[in-house]
């Protein structure tokens, strides 16, 4: 590394390692990693996995490609030598903006366990220009910008591959990028990312407004375009049909290329994993060009049906596609006939509207349709999953009990332990050998520790550590002071009602309100919170400005400031999260039970030895019973409560609202004098309302359990012993969580790869 650092420097700047700047740096191990994939054999087998995705928030990919390539130590001691810093020379890297969430970022941990584990398997998506918005904060509210990630040198290689994506009025000609995926002494995969020549970022008039009719310039400009009007919609139509059909033509054309002379035969040459419903078109797109090619439709339907298969992510109703035919009719109405078909030939076999592709509303159910004509369906954890056979698909899990399976979710240890928090990988390694690093399930040697004063001792001082350099990180990015010395509580996801970041506020609200009236803490506390908003998503930003402006009052406040700060990291993703994940006392993961379908943060938190606050919901069920009572901190409402709740309407927080003082205290805050003062009632307002009369996602109902839980696990991490057993345990137990558990299963469940 050292040699063909020193060449790159000395033939394209005439600098040695010393004199080159970080960018100069960057650029060369960019330009090594890339010729170093370049000479890596692809990982190969007859059955080839598609994973396609709308999104794939693969973050900076400098460390983890080294890591991949076994160049990880030896680069880092080599610039260390050289009095430079790769956590520096990380931070030219600009984050690619390909996703939004967990969705994408899942999407991510999969491709790299499945080239780790040596897997055939590729990710198809979209080369989104602008990405997902870049979020700013000011007078206390969410502002959004356009992103642009791409620069000229990168990671992305423009390929020869281009296709013909037809539309109603015209045909646009594609150019696929790809962004090489390395395994760890394994073959190399790809990240395919469509595209097409004639986008144009000078649309973009003021922050991420732009002509959203003017599809050959639009179409590959912004992940998840504001949908709140018609034009939104359409685009988000166009966006989808031209990712799968991509997807599907690179299917077919790679199929031959591998000796598929017979097209009926196409599921022993791909399995396709439809990532949630946004590439659902990807099924009759499959079977019309299967068609084309003279494979009759009987077949076709039967062929595409034992290809695809499909996840599902969420059973909250909003994120469940339905499109309307009309919107079809005008973007793809080749795909009309056969949507139709595959309806009709449901109607034929069930009379259960219900599991009708197409509704007495003229909407096609993207879902539905992926259930019906695909070979496997799953959730993404085991209580998700339950729920899906037991209320939110039960008629369709009645009629194909044999497609539902379970695979609970999980996070690459290799971004989210080796890359994020190198001191506890090493340590880890020093105490149990690197065997963890193959098979994460090895991590429980770490058991035998759990009296040694010692590594108790150590892992403190590590987390200490990680939370000093976030201090720091966060001085210099945002100017504002924090104090290692306090409990860091954590929440960093997107922002939705359902994830309940109010919930938090208003225990922020509590905690100020007691420093106020003289019961001062033990100890000083931090509350961390990241998240964006949809940007047409009304509540979701009343949130953050309820949280900035709870920021203001509390950091300003003498009094109040010493024993609590509340920070809104601005602009959260994945870079950050890699920074604040290993320097977290408190995860929490305070979602209402039910709706949270994983989580995948959560199994992020466990691994870098935070405790999770929780509710049962997604995950954490399994991360609860993984670890014992003793080692996890559960409140509020059970998922069967919360669905019987919902069930019976019986659910009223304005009843709750009159009864309870305490309650009502908290929530009059959001409207009171400081509040009013400090942020813009009009907000301010509009969330009381929602609280009070509406709380869709039932904060009251927990919120009293959540602050009696909160302060219990602040008294207990007084218990250093205690606290430090509790942090090590989460740690043993979370190799269930490796993702390369989860691709295992999926490989051995649904895609049956060689
Ligand atoms: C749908 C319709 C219109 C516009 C946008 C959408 C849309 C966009 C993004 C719907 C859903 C998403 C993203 C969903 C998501 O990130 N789900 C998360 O997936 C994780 C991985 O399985 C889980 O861990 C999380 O629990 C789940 O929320």
């Amino acid at each position: 590394m050292e040699k063909a650092l020193q060449q790159f420097l000395s033939d394209h700047c005439h600098k040695t390692i010393e004199e080159a700047s970080d960018r100069e740096i960057y650029e060369a191990l960019l330009w090594i990693a890339k010729e170093k994939m370049k000479g890596i054999r692809p990982n190969e087998g007859k059955r080839k996995l598609y994973y396609i995705s709308a999104e794939f928030l693969i973050g900076k990919l400098l460390s983890n490609n080294l890591i991949n390539l076994g160049l990880f130590d030896e680069t880092r001691q080599v610039l260390e030598s050289h009095g430079k810093s790769l956590t520096k020379i990380e931070e030219v890297e600009p984050e690619p903006s390909l996703g939004n969430g967990g969705l994408g970022r899942l999407a991510a941990c999969f491709l790299d366990s499945i080239a780790n584990l040596g897997l055939c398997g590729d990710g198809v998506g979209l080369n989104y220009h602008e990405g997902l918005f870049k979020q700013t904060f000011a007078d206390n509210k969410q502002k959004e910008e356009k992103n642009p990630w791409i620069t000229p040198e990168s990671w992305l290689t423009r390929t020869n591959v281009q296709f013909q994506v037809p539309f109603k009025d015209f045909t646009l000609t594609s150019v696929m990028y790809d962004i090489d995926v390395p395994g760890y002494e394994q073959g190399c995969n790809k990240l395919h990312l469509f595209d097409i020549d004639t986008i144009d970022e000078s649309i973009i008039c003021d922050g991420i407004n732009f002509d959203k009719t003017n599809i050959s310039k639009n179409l590959t400009l912004f992940l998840y375009p504001d949908d709140s009007d018609e034009a939104g919609r359409i685009l988000r139509i166009y966006q989808q049909y031209f990712m799968v059909s991509n997807g599907a033509q690179l299917i077919l054309k790679e199929a031959k290329e591998r000796g598929c002379t017979d097209l009926a035969k196409l599921n022993e040459y791909a399995a396709v994993q439809i990532n949630d419903t946004h590439p659902s078109m990807v099924i009759p797109e499959l079977i019309r060009l299967l068609t084309q090619e003279g494979i009759p439709e009987e077949t076709a339907i039967e062929t595409v049906s034992r290809t695809c298969a499909y996840t599902n992510h969420t059973i909250l109703a909003e994120a469940l596609e339905k499109w309307p035919m009309d919107y079809l009719e005008k973007t793809v109405p080749h795909l009309l006939p056969i949507i139709r078909d595959l309806d009709a030939r449901v109607r034929e076999k069930y009379s259960d509207s219900r599991v009708y592709i197409i509704d007495d509303e003229n909407r096609v159910h993207m879902a539905h349709m992926d259930i019906h004509y695909g070979y496997a369906v799953n959730g993404v954890a085991a209580l998700h999953t339950r729920i899906l056979e037991e209320s939110e698909l039960k008629p369709f899990y009645e009629i194909y009990p044999e497609k539902f399976n379970n695979k609970t979710n999980g996070i690459t240890f290799r971004r989210w332990l080796t890359h994020c928090n190198y001191p506890l990988a090493q340590y880890i390694e020093s105490l149990i050998g690197s065997g963890y690093k193959k098979d994460a399930s090895k991590l429980e040697k770490l058991l035998d520790f759990i009296d040694d004063k010692n590594v108790l001792s150590t892992l403190r001082k590590i987390k200490k550590n990680a939370k000093i350099q976030l201090k720091e990180y966060l001085q210099s990015t945002q100017n504002v002071e924090i104090n290692e010395n306090s409990i860091f509580d954590i929440q960093i996801k997107r922002l939705h009602e359902y994830k309940r970041q109010q919930m938090n506020a208003l225990y922020a609200i509590y905690k100020y309100k007691q420093i106020k009236a003289g019961h001062l803490p033990k100890r000083p506390l931090t509350m961390i919170f990241g998240a964006k908003a949809a940007p047409a998503y009304t509540t979701a930003k009343d949130i953050i400005h309820l949280i900035l402006c709870l920021s203001q009052i509390v950091n300003s406040d003498p009094q109040v400031s010493p024993w609590l700060k509340i920070v809104m990291v601005e602009n959260y993703n994945v870079t950050k999260a890699e920074k604040l994940i290993p320097a977290c006392d408190i995860s929490e993961q305070i979602s209402l039970a039910s709706k949270e379908a994983s989580g995948t943060g959560n199994m992020k938190f466990m691994l870098n030895g935070a405790v999770t606050l929780g509710t049962e919901d997604g995950a954490n069920v399994e991360i609860h019973s993984l670890v014992g009572d003793e080692n996890i901190y559960i409140f509020g409402a059970s998922s069967q409560k919360v669905i019987d709740l919902y069930n019976t309407g019986a659910y009223n927080s304005r009843v709750i609202y009159d009864k309870d003082d305490m309650i009502r205290d908290l929530v009059d805050f959001i409207i009171g004098k400081e509040m009013i003062l400090t942020g813009d009632p009009v907000c301010l307002v509009r969330l009381y309302r929602e609280i009070v009369n509406k709380d869709w996602f039932m904060t009251l109902l927990d919120v009293k359990d959540y602050i009696r839980t909160k302060e219990q696990m602040l008294n207990d991490y007084e218990d250093e012993t205690g606290w430090a057993k509790k942090s090590l345990i989460n740690i043993a137990k979370a190799g269930y969580f490796s993702s390369d558990r989860t691709i295992e299963e999926y490989n051995r469940d649904i895609w049956h790869l060689a």
